[in-house]
């Protein structure tokens, strides 16, 4: 195991031990990835474009639901379960650390404790804090370099705050919603976003005496979701009952991914949505990077402050004052 520093590390070494299924290296290469050091950010990109083009392909699953949903205790027994069919398991979880006072992390540690233990899973941890609901903005890129590591099925945990599932529904395959078995009043709260970007639906903790509840829930989400447009042709998003704790339903959420892919292998979706996530990430990319020029601009930082000040004062308006600021971004080094 190679602990250069991350500098030290060639490409081909990062490329070699990604593909060879060193986690150590996977974990190097995130963070590389993550990073917004010019130097590391052109070695990620020479690294995601070798990566690119090994060629592998996994399952990628968005998971979401509110807090206290069930989320990482599901995400224990799934995986489980996904190892029991001999598949490898990357899952990029929401690090409640960072949001929560310290007890969760030692609880979140305890729900995926048999997981995290398998050689066959890597688990990443993103900090929650500062983006949405738990994706960061290279969490597409953090799905490539799994994939190239041979993961079969990749699982990007997100918190249902909104606009984090519509971020995640633009790089993952299939999406699952955990939701809480209450009542109806309950299910008028969820945004209706949330429900539309979701391909199934999962009611957790449907056990003890939840059961009752559970089969209610189910009810009136099976009718909820009948009366929102088809995400994709011929697919009708079912509801299941789940305990993570029982175990119960685990192996039918599997079934209904695995019927998900061959129904939108067999149409030429699959195919489709693929371009789609490659298009996504291609403007991120530019919009990301053309943001980043501008404000690191010399002429537009020196610009900034006389223009906005014109601005809040009433002095020119801010369509003015925008473009004082693009033409500050296109006038040319002396
Ligand atoms: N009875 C029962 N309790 C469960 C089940 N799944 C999770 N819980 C409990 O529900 C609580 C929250 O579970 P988590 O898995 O941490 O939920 P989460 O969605 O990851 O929560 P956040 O990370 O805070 O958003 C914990 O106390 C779990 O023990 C289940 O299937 N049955
Ligand atoms: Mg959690």
């Amino acid at each position: 195991m190679s602990h250069k520093p991350l500098h030290e590390l060639s490409v081909d070494e990062f490329v070699d031990g990604i593909t060879g299924g060193s986690r150590h290296l996977l974990s190097r290469a995130i963070t590389l990835v993550e990073s917004s050091r010019p130097d590391h950010e052109k070695r990620a990109h020479e690294i995601l474009d070798r990566c690119l083009a090994v060629g592998r392909r996994s399952i990628r699953m968005g998971i979401t639901g509110s807090p206290g949903a069930g989320k990482s205790t599901f995400i224990e027994s799934f995986g489980l379960e996904l190892l029991r069919h001999g598949l490898r398991v990357a899952v990029l979880a929401i690090d409640p650390s960072s949001t929560r006072s310290g007890g969760s992390i030692l609880g979140d540690k305890a729900r995926m404790e048999r997981l995290s233990a398998r050689p066959e899973v890597y688990i990443r941890p993103t900090a929650s804090s500062g983006y949405l609901g738990g994706t960061s903005p290279r969490t597409h890129e953090t799905i490539l370099l799994c994939e190239a590591a041979g993961y079969d099925v990749i699982i990007v945990e997100t918190v249902g705050v909104g606009q984090s599932e519509i971020v995640v529904n633009s790089m993952v395959d299939f999406i699952l919603l955990l939701m809480l078995p209450g009542s109806g009043d309950e299910l008028q709260g969820i945004k209706r976003g949330i429900m539309e970007i979701a391909d199934a639906v999962a009611i957790t903790k449907a056990d003890h005496e939840r059961a009752g509840i559970a089969q209610v829930s189910k009810a009136d989400f099976e009718s909820a979701l009948r009366l929102l447009p088809e995400k994709h042709s011929g697919w009708e998003r079912k509801v299941l009952l789940t305990s993570s704790l029982e175990g119960s339903g685990i192996a039918e959420i599997w079934q209904e991914l695995r019927r998900f892919v061959s129904a939108m292998e067999a149409s030429g979706e699959l195919g489709r949505m693929r371009r789609e996530q490659l298009r996504q990430l291609l403007y991120t990319i530019v919009e990301d990077r053309l943001k980043r020029e501008f404000f690191g601009n010399p002429h537009v930082a020196a610009a900034r402050e006389p223009v906005e000040n014109q601005v809040l004062s009433g002095a020119i308006t801010p369509f003015s004052g925008a473009i004082q600021l693009l033409g500050a971004f296109r006038e040319k080094d002396l």
